[in-house]
């Protein structure tokens, strides 16, 4: 069992004082310290300052009423937050969630998380994470229109290309952005291409933008398991969810010679025993908006689906959960093991719950937590930043090279870290120490800020 070392109690301690009730908030952070035991050993001055501290408090919250009007002409209401997180390394980056879970908490882990994400991309960006309790599940086009023209209409004071440059995340994909960047042009009558990414591709998004998270998270487990000599070729994966990273996950598990077993969604899971059809996921769930219980209604006695129950349960090789944070339980990971997985990804943020990351740890199995595994998405929005304040359009295979590259010397710089500080093989605490430190550097030489 993984402690915070002593030296550190008092910041775990002042932290959860300070936030009570944020849940994941300090789980996110917890988990952190518990890798920095090290670091602090080695660089005792990182102890001083309160540099931890300052590192675990947002820059900035916002909190904001949004206000609409839906489809039956009745008013509602939903909250709006934005928290930008750190900005020692660059502008503000990070997603946007909407979901009726939104809360507080759940964007102060995501944004802390992202702070340390950003910095292993090792490219100009600080941390930031927004969203809304809106649950877009059954909204008409229309009401999440005037949803996503209403949460702007609040936020684009805070935003701009070289202040804070908010992306997707769950809920919020290209037709959301769309919106969103309408009315932030309409408002500033400003053509700012750089203030959001994940913009379609006629308006200045970046090619690649959309597969780069599952990609990336696949190109990450891919290096992992090239460490012990092996691939993804005839190996059985389960990716959980089906939205936009798990969709891209199982195109790249499958380019790299994979079978993808089952996927699922907040309802269910389905299991295809000949390999998951992505482009049949892809109409029910991105075209269609459907439920993925309707992949096992269209294949027929060749799929099945099973409602609620744990996808976790299916035997297979690779794991990688793709959906939400704490969808991976202890007993999941216990099953996993005993199915003889050999690696999990987390495509997702945060999506295994503590226990669940101290068995694979003690089982051996190769880890990439969701910091370094799921970097790919932000930084190829760093490489849409990239062409828009170039005014260019790369092409789709130079886009993805530079992903590849990027997932590439992200596995590289956690393991090189892991090994350094005498743990070699563990991914969470290269991950973390190798993020932490380079924001570290950067906090201390901008002065007391
Ligand atoms: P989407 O909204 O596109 O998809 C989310 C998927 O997760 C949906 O299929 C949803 O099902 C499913 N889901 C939600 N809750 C559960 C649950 N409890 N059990 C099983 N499935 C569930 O979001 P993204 O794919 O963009 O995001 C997925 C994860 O990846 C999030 O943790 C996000 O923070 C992270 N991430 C996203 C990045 C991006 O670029 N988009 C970048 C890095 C990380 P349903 O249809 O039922 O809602
Ligand atoms: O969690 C994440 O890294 C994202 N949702 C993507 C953030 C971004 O700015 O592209």
């Amino acid at each position: 069992m993984v402690h915070v070392d002593e030296k550190l109690e008092p910041i775990l301690a002042e932290v959860l004082r300070r936030n009570p009730g944020e849940e994941e908030f300090h789980q996110a952070v917890k988990e952190v310290l518990e890798s920095l035991g090290r670091v602090v050993a080695k660089h005792p001055r990182y102890a001083n300052h309160a540099l931890i501290v300052r590192l675990c408090e947002p820059e900035r919250q916002i909190i904001f009423r949004v206000p609409w009007v839906d489809d039956s002409g009745q008013v509602r209401i939903n909250r709006g937050f934005r928290v930008q997180f750190n900005s020692a390394l660059g502008p503000y980056k990070g997603g946007l969630r909407f979901h009726p879970l939104v809360n507080i908490g759940i964007i102060k882990f995501l944004g802390f998380e992202q702070t340390l994400k950003n910095a292993l991309t090792c490219m100009p960006i600080g941390g930031g994470k927004g969203g809304s309790d809106f649950n877009p599940r059954g909204r008409s086009v229309g009401e999440i229109m005037r949803f996503c023209q209403s949460f702007m209409t609040e936020l684009h004071r805070y935003l701009g290309e070289d202040i804070d440059v908010p992306a997707g995340d769950i809920g919020v994909g290209g037709r959301e952005i769309g919106f969103m960047f309408g009315q932030y042009k309409r408002l500033t009558n400003r053509y700012e291409a750089g203030v959001l990414t994940g913009k379609g591709l006629v308006y200045g998004g970046s090619r690649a933008r959309t597969e780069a998270t599952g990609y990336g998270a696949t190109y990450f487990v891919h290096s992992m398991l090239a460490t012990k000599k092996q691939s993804f070729d005839g190996r059985r994966v389960v990716v959980s969810g089906s939205g936009n990273v798990a969709i891209h996950t199982m195109e790249k598990i499958a380019a790299f010679g994979g079978k993808v077993v089952a996927c699922s969604d907040s309802n269910g899971h389905v299991i295809d025993e000949q390999g998951i059809n992505i482009a049949l996921v892809k109409e029910i769930k991105e075209d269609g908006r459907e439920r993925i219980a309707e992949y096992a209604r269209l294949k027929g006695a060749r799929a099945h689906y099973i409602e609620g129950g744990s996808i976790w349960d299916v035997p297979c090789d690779v794991a990688m959960p793709c959906a939400i944070q704490n969808e991976l339980t202890g007993k999941d990971a216990r099953a996993l093991v005993r199915n003889g997985v050999v690696a999990v990804g987390e495509g997702a943020n945060m999506p295994c719950t503590p226990e669940a990351v101290r068995i694979f740890r003690e089982a051996g199995v190769l880890f990439g937590p969701g910091k370094a595994a799921n970097a790919g998405g932000v930084a190829t929005s760093a490489l849409e930043m990239q062409q828009n304040a170039s005014r260019d359009s790369w092409t789709f295979e130079q886009t993805e090279a530079r992903l590849a590259t990027i997932m590439r010397n992200i596995h590289d710089r956690c393991a090189e870290t892991a090994r350094d500080y005498g743990a070699p093989g563990d991914y969470v605490l290269g991950a973390n120490i190798a993020s932490f430190v380079r924001v570290a550097e950067a906090m201390e030489a901008l002065g007391v800020i």
